[in-house]
Order: structure tokens, then C-alpha cells, then sequence
């Protein structure tokens, strides 16, 4: 009898070790369709952490607005209807004065070099703008292209004409003499398809993730300016979280705005050669001088920057010396 007694408590006591930990669940919001960059980044980001974490973390992701949607995702991670949100600034104009100094037409070369710059002022500025999450990484798109249903081969080709962009991508378009249309990337197939809009201005990689292909046959290579995405986890979740959890997930940073860039700059080339060999496209680049008229005339949005991040309190100075100081340190070679 008492070896049973002996037995039965032994079992109880040692049963919690023996049975091996509930993963933590954290959920993972992501605006665009699953076949975007944002949601190809939020499952290598997945992978990584379920792998490093040795199961600790369980990462359910949310592609394509199922959770939470393009223009709500901060408010949606602050108030914790996601734990985890992917969002990109320049959909919401002045409320991120500081990170979205990347979108100013800079001439970035790659989205790996923009990324890492991105990531770069982040991590020495902690803007006020995400004080209010953390921040697990941050990445951009490659630079911003002409897609358009018909051919523009000169400034004098996009006059007036209708092309949706986003951010600080609209009042490139607006100084070049285009009419820009503002909307987020996954309310544009439909635009295009009922012809509100005749182009975009953005990274040329949606020629194939979102079949712009179809509608788009031309591109014109401007390489102008990137847009800037971070990707926030609500604050009181993440201070929740043990220990090892934090510093593989901060470990992860750079890492994974680094992998993005370079996925982005790879993916840029297979969708260019799948526009080719499924739609026949045809690529065009201004010739020197409408190439310098073009710079001239959007030259003044880096001043306009300055002045409004004076205005918010930022050291617009100090952040645009960095900016064209990481721009250099991070060229492609
Ligand atoms: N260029 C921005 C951001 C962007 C580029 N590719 C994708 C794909 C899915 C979502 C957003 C983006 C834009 O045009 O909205």
C-alpha cells in the first residue's frame, strides 16, 4: 500500500517535467496577398524564430488582411487584436515623421542597401513614432518603378497621366507631372482592373506576385524611391515573453531586414524576366536629360522633409547626414 501511496505521488509530482511546455502562440498580422514580399519575409521570420526558439514560440500568420488591415495594423498591434503586425509607413502620411526620411528619392540602388539603412537610423534614433511598440525588424521594397498600360518613354509620356502610388511616392509622381492616385498595394488589381488607374509607380516585383503583368505590359525604370515597412509587436505581449525568446527574436533584426532586401532584389529579377516571357513586356529609361530634369524637379521634397521634421521636433539635419552617409556606406559594389 505505501509503495502505491509512494508511487502515485511520484507521478504527480515529476508529471509537469515530464510533459514537455504549451508553445507560447503569438499571432502575426500581414496586410497583402500571401505571394507579397511582406507575407514571404513573415514566414522565412516564422521558420526562423519556431527554429531558434526550439518551439518556446508558435508563429500563426495572418496573410492578406484576414486579422488586420493595411491602414489600421499600428492601432491593431497597440490594442492587441494582433500580437504581431507587418505595416508600411508611407500609407500613413505624417505618423511616421522620422523613418519615412527613406522615401525621399535618394537614388537607393537595391532594397537590400535601403533596407539596411532603414534599419540602420532606426536603431540609432529609436524614433518617438514606435515608442509605443517594439520593433522586431524593418525592411523596404526595392527602388519604385513605372508599370503602365501604355508606354512612357519620356517625362512628356506621364504627363497627366492617372498611376497609383502611396506616401511621399505620390508627390514624386505629382512634381513630374503625372496625377497620382493614393491607395495601399491590396486595393490596386482592382483599380487596375476597372481602369481607375493606368500605371504604378512601385517595386517591379507585383509584375508576377499580384499579375500586373497582365495589365501592365511597359515599365520604365526611374529607381527613384523605396517604401519603408517595419513590422511591430504589441508591447506588453513582447515584455510577457521569457527571456531567451527576446534575445533570439532581437537577434533576428538586422538579420531579417538584410535576408528581405536581398529576396526583394532577387525576386525584382524573376518577375522582369516572367513579364517578358509570359506578356512580351518591353522596358524603357529616360535618356540624360529628361533623367536630370526629373531629379531637379523632385529635388525639393528633401528640403520640404527637413522642414516638416523641424516642425515635429527631429534633428532633420542630422538624420539626412546619416541618411546619405548609410546610402554610401551600403552601395551595392
Ligand atoms: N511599393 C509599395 C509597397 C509594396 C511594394 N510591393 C508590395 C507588395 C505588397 C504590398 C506592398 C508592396 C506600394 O506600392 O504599396
Amino acid at each position: 500500500m505505501l509503495h502505491r501511496i509512494m508511487a502515485l505521488f511520484l507521478f504527480f509530482v515529476f508529471l509537469p517535467i515530464a510533459t514537455p511546455a504549451e508553445p507560447i502562440a503569438l499571432n502575426y498580422a500581414n496586410f497583402p496577398p500571401a505571394s507579397t514580399f511582406p507575407c514571404v519575409q513573415m514566414e522565412r521570420w516564422k521558420t526562423e524564430v519556431e527554429k531558434r526558439t526550439d518551439g518556446l514560440l508558435k508563429i500563426d500568420t495572418f496573410p492578406g488582411g484576414t486579422l488586420l488591415g493595411a491602414k489600421n495594423m499600428l492601432r491593431g498591434v497597440m490594442s492587441g487584436q494582433a500580437d504581431i503586425g507587418c505595416l508600411c509607413m508611407s500609407y500613413q502620411p505624417g505618423v511616421f515623421p522620422m523613418t519615412t526620411v527613406v522615401e525621399l528619392p535618394v537614388e537607393f540602388k537595391t532594397s537590400e542597401q535601403a533596407s539596411l539603412v532603414l534599419w540602420d537610423l532606426y536603431e540609432k534614433y529609436k524614433p518617438q513614432e514606435f515608442s509605443r511598440v517594439k520593433v522586431l525588424t524593418m525592411f523596404t521594397t526595392a527602388p519604385s518603378n513605372l508599370m503602365t498600360k501604355k508606354a512612357v518613354s519620356d517625362l512628356k509620356d506621364m504627363q497627366g497621366m492617372q498611376i497609383r502610388a502611396s506616401g511621399a511616392a505620390s508627390s514624386i509622381l505629382e512634381l513630374l507631372g503625372a496625377t497620382p492616385v493614393s491607395m495601399p498595394m491590396s486595393e490596386t488589381p482592382e483599380a487596375l482592373q476597372k481602369g481607375m488607374v493606368k500605371g504604378v509607380f512601385s517595386s517591379l516585383e507585383v509584375l508576377k506576385d499580384l499579375d500586373f503583368a497582365d495589365y501592365c505590359p511597359y515599365q520604365t525604370r526611374l529607381d527613384l524611391q523605396v517604401y519603408p515597412f517595419a513590422v511591430v509587436m504589441n508591447r506588453s505581449k513582447w515584455e510577457s515573453l521569457p527571456e531567451k525568446a527576446r534575445r533570439v527574436i532581437d537577434e533576428l533584426s538586422r538579420e531579417q531586414a538584410e535576408w528581405t532586401g536581398q529576396y526583394m532584389d532577387r525576386h525584382v529579377q524573376e518577375a522582369l524576366a516572367y513579364a517578358r516571357k509570359k506578356h512580351g513586356g518591353q522596358m524603357f529609361a529616360f535618356d540624360d536629360s529628361d533623367n536630370e530634369l526629373m531629379l531637379e524637379k523632385v529635388r525639393p521634397l528633401v528640403a520640404d522633409w527637413k522642414e516638416a521634421g523641424e516642425k515635429r521636433g527631429l534633428d532633420s539635419e542630422a538624420i539626412l547626414k546619416d541618411l546619405y552617409r548609410l546610402r554610401d556606406k551600403h552601395a551595392p559594389q
